[in-house]
């Protein structure tokens, strides 16, 4: 028998005790119950294949903790517990590569003046020769490679190394071993037992004070005897020391663009004896040992970049802001810092809880991968759904904080010099995706490192918009960095290299966030700006044909086709900027000009097109083939995560989208998956839904519950939170449906504190797959317009106010 409410209980017993045990089989946990080896330590000196990781254990069963700065992997093994590091703006490339702040900003090609030759062959019916000067001329300077180019100028997210803490014990004699992330705490534990001694290795971030704590400890006394061991960057140039018997310091430079970076290792005992000679720390027969590591570098987020200046993104000097952290953190302890993190942690992670058919059997007594297995096998074990629903809400906030970048292909979790794709921001669905689940699943915090992405490539992209479409406004490309990066790489494969609706997509997110919080100051001083240049830029960049009518030419759908004349994605991201610029504006009663040219544009913008299948056509032209089944479907970015389709105001074009996704099948990478489940969510189609869900966890994701594209993308893991909660509730359409996409399979159920736009926190209870209970929390007032199937009620909310809705004889009623 599953008793949630037990769950509450039991993380309120443990977290008080300072995460002393996770009750491993209570609550949301992800376990382990074998070590891993150290096979993979020091991965930078194996070779790496094409996108297989050689670090197997790192990526299928190693667990992930952060805070939104800094990301580490317990890998949890005996001999030494081996942790990879990463610093979210640890980065290679930028301004301040040798090549210099000209040459890294020279990276645009000034193609602007071909267009109209473009649009010419176009309307010659000269499509090759449109497509070949697109390939030609809106490719851009930077190549994507290390090899491509030397300085290398877009560079690539990169490890901070990682710690080597020799134990001393041996692997072959222990028993009861348990290695445990408990998402309810944020805390990973490592727990076994060697010659009747029980030892517990405790990890956390702490987001409030930015240090990372390591907590060794046995239930017999004076048994901790370790060595801590750092192992750095292999790209950096730099020196561990010893600065003290109980601390270490390490400062270095990465060599491609002298970011300086800094870490701080402070050992605290209790009982036996601390020591610390040529950057080892040593620990002899203590009974417990807390390290605290405080790292950083010298990166600063700049939003006005002085093109000029190789150093305007560097700022603060780490080795100070390290310090400063460090001595605070080792002043409170670790009791302290333990409850500090748990009620940062929790402020955020226990505002949604999600219980599926509660009465059935909790299957937590077996480890995850077992878990993870049997699914596979067909087993039912909603409690695991849970937990994967849950696991990307703790990925958000472990990747995600105010202040820092956002989380990157990767989140902060990276475990090479270079990965796959750079671990870069990759505009086209990547970090897009990672964003999904912000709002909807109550995290609207860990938004903010993405609105200040934004800011980042709003000058930037101001030059690239010009130089390629002669526009205003700004716009980004395929792939970004933290540098400000803006223009398409060198490579010539357009389908995937041509990507200004980089921009238009990303600051669609800017709408979402003010339409979730209702923050108006947000909409004005930040919002509204980042918005109406995005619109501005999307109308410069249409081609007015001579009939009056626009169209986006030339324009890719994602990835794969032809150079187009008016590509179904483009239009569509066109719409969502259009519509969101339109009701910002209206919100703030300003630029009623502005307001009628995108009115205008938006009426003469080339119409959706059903096909000979009955498809939502990809491209003008009639060519789709329905076996298809690309990754990509971003012909349907109207249905999601748009909102110009929708089965309720648009059911001829949401039966064309329905075409699409059974054309392309219920397979796929990772993300993708996660991608179509949150399609068929909006298709209302809940059974559908909950097939592609059943597909992400059996096929796309890893023993560790990573997402894996392959290789690991943190992406699917967020597409999939953010797909559970579209299944269960839907506000995209200016009213809220409750339970728009209930699988059968969801019997009973029950979600507290899902978010729907206007601000708005909802409680749902289901049984017998029907909706018996909503309570709606009105946290800004306003009107709340509720439908569950053909039932509708309209409330007019009070701010701070509850109100108990029943569902009963078809109807909704206010209690
Ligand atoms: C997109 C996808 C790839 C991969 C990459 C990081 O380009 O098409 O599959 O996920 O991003």
């Amino acid at each position: 028998m599953r008793k949630s409410h037990l769950y509450l209980l039991s993380s309120l017993l443990f977290s008080s005790i300072g995460a002393q045990t996770i009750n491993y089989q209570k609550g949301h946990n992800i376990w382990f119950d074998t070590p891993n080896s150290l096979n993979g330590k020091s991965i930078w000196l194996k070779k790496q294949g094409k996108g297989a990781n050689p670090d197997k254990e790192w990526e299928t069963s190693s667990l992930p903790i952060g805070n939104g700065f800094l990301g580490a992997n317990i890998i949890g093994s005996i001999a030494a517990e081996r942790i990879t590091l990463n610093e979210k703006s640890l980065w290679k490339g930028g301004p301040n590569t040798s090549g210099g702040a000209d040459y890294y900003w020279n990276v645009n090609k000034n193609s602007a003046p071909i267009l109209k030759e473009i649009r010419q062959a176009f309307l010659d019916g000269n499509d090759k020769k449109a497509a070949e000067l697109t390939e030609k001329k809106f490719n851009g300077l930077a190549s994507y490679e290390d090899y491509g180019e030397n300085p290398f100028r877009f560079g690539s997210f990169t490890t901070m190394g990682e710690f080597l803490i020799d134990t001393g014990l041996s692997p072959e004699k222990i028993s009861n071993y348990k290695r445990t992330l408990s998402l309810d705490q944020a805390v990973a534990q490592v727990s076994f037992d060697e010659n009747n001694i029980h030892y517990t290795r405790n990890s956390f971030v702490s987001y409030p004070d930015r240090v990372m704590v390591l907590q060794f400890k046995a239930d017999k006394k004076g048994k901790q005897n370790l060595k801590f061991c750092y192992s750095s960057n292999p790209e950096a140039k730099g020196e561990i020391r010893s600065v003290s018997e109980n601390e270490l310091l390490y400062v270095g430079h990465l060599k491609n663009n002298n970011m300086k970076f800094a870490l701080r290792i402070q050992a605290i005992n209790k009982g036996g004896k601390l020591s610390s000679e040529n950057g080892i720390l040593k620990v002899e027969n203590a009974d417990e040992v807390t390290f605290l590591v405080t790292a950083a570098t010298d990166y600063f987020m700049n939003f006005n970049p002085d093109f000029k200046n190789p150093k305007t993104y560097v700022g603060e000097d780490p080795e100070e802001k390290t310090k400063t952290w460090l001595q605070a953190a080792a002043k409170k302890g670790y009791q302290q810092l333990w409850k500090r993190h748990e009620q940062d942690y929790q402020s955020l992670f226990n505002r949604v809880n999600l219980e599926l058919n509660p009465a059935s059997k909790n299957q937590n007594l077996l480890p995850t991968y077992q878990r993870l297995a049997n699914y596979r096998k067909g087993i039912q074990d909603y409690n695991l759904e849970e937990l994967y629903f849950q696991f990307g809400r703790y990925l958000l906030i472990a990747s995600s904080r105010p202040g820092s970048m956002p989380a990157n292909l990767q989140g902060i979790w990276h475990n090479n010099t270079d990965g796959p794709w750079r671990v870069d921001y990759h505009n086209n669905i990547n970090v897009q995706m990672n964003y999904w689940p912000a709002h909807t699943t109550n995290l609207d915090e860990t938004a903010l490192p993405m609105v200040d992405y934004i800011k980042t490539l709003v000058k930037p992209g101001e030059k690239t918009a010009q130089a390629y479409f002669d526009a205003r406004g700004w716009t980004a490309s395929i792939s970004s960095n933290i540098f400000g990066f803006t223009a398409p790489l060198s490579d010539e494969a357009m389908e995937w290299n041509f990507n200004p609706m980089a921009g238009p997509w990303l600051a669609t997110h800017v709408w979402e966030y003010y339409d979730f919080t209702k923050d108006l100051k947000f909409l004005k001083e930040t919002g509204y700006p980042l918005i109406k240049s995005s619109a501005q830029f999307a109308v410069d960049y249409l081609w007015k044909k001579p009939d009056g009518s626009y169209t986006a030419a030339p324009s890719t759908s994602p990835e794969h086709g032809p150079i187009d004349k008016g590509a179904t994605f483009v239009h569509a991201v066109v719409r969502e900027i259009l519509l969101d610029a339109i009701a910002a504006a209206k919100v703030l009663n300003i630029d009623e000009k502005d307001r009628q040219e995108w009115e205008h544009v938006l009426q003469k913008l080339a119409p959706y097109k059903i096909g000979r299948y009955g498809q939502l056509m990809e491209w003008s032209t009639d060519i789709d083939d329905p076996k298809d089944q690309h990754r990509h479907v971003n012909q349907l970015f109207g249905l999601h995560p748009g909102h110009t389709i929708s089965p309720v105001t648009t059911p001829k074009l949401a039966d064309a989208s329905k075409v699409v996704l059974e054309h392309r099948g219920d397979g796929a990478t990772g993300w993708s998956m996660g991608w179509k489940l949150n399609q068929w969510a909006r298709l209302q189609d809940g059974n559908h839904a909950y097939t592609l869900f059943g597909n992400l966890l059996k096929n796309g994701t890893l023993d560790n519950l990573w997402d894996t594209h392959p290789p690991f993308q943190i992406d699917g893991n967020f597409g999939g939170t953010a797909g559970i909660a579209e299944m269960l509730l839907q506000s995209q359409m200016g009213f809220i449906q409750l339970l728009p996409a209930l699988p059968d399979a969801w019997k009973d159920g029950h979600v507290k504190g899902l978010k729907a736009r206007g601000n708005f926190e909802i409680d749902l209870t289901w049984e017998n797959n029907i909706l018996t209970k909503a309570i709606i929390t009105s946290l800004s007032g306003g009107i709340c317009d509720l439908k569950y199937g053909q039932a509708h009620l309209k409330l007019n909310t009070q701010k701070g106010k509850r109100y108990l809705i029943t569902y009963h004889n078809q109807q909704l009623k206010m209690q």
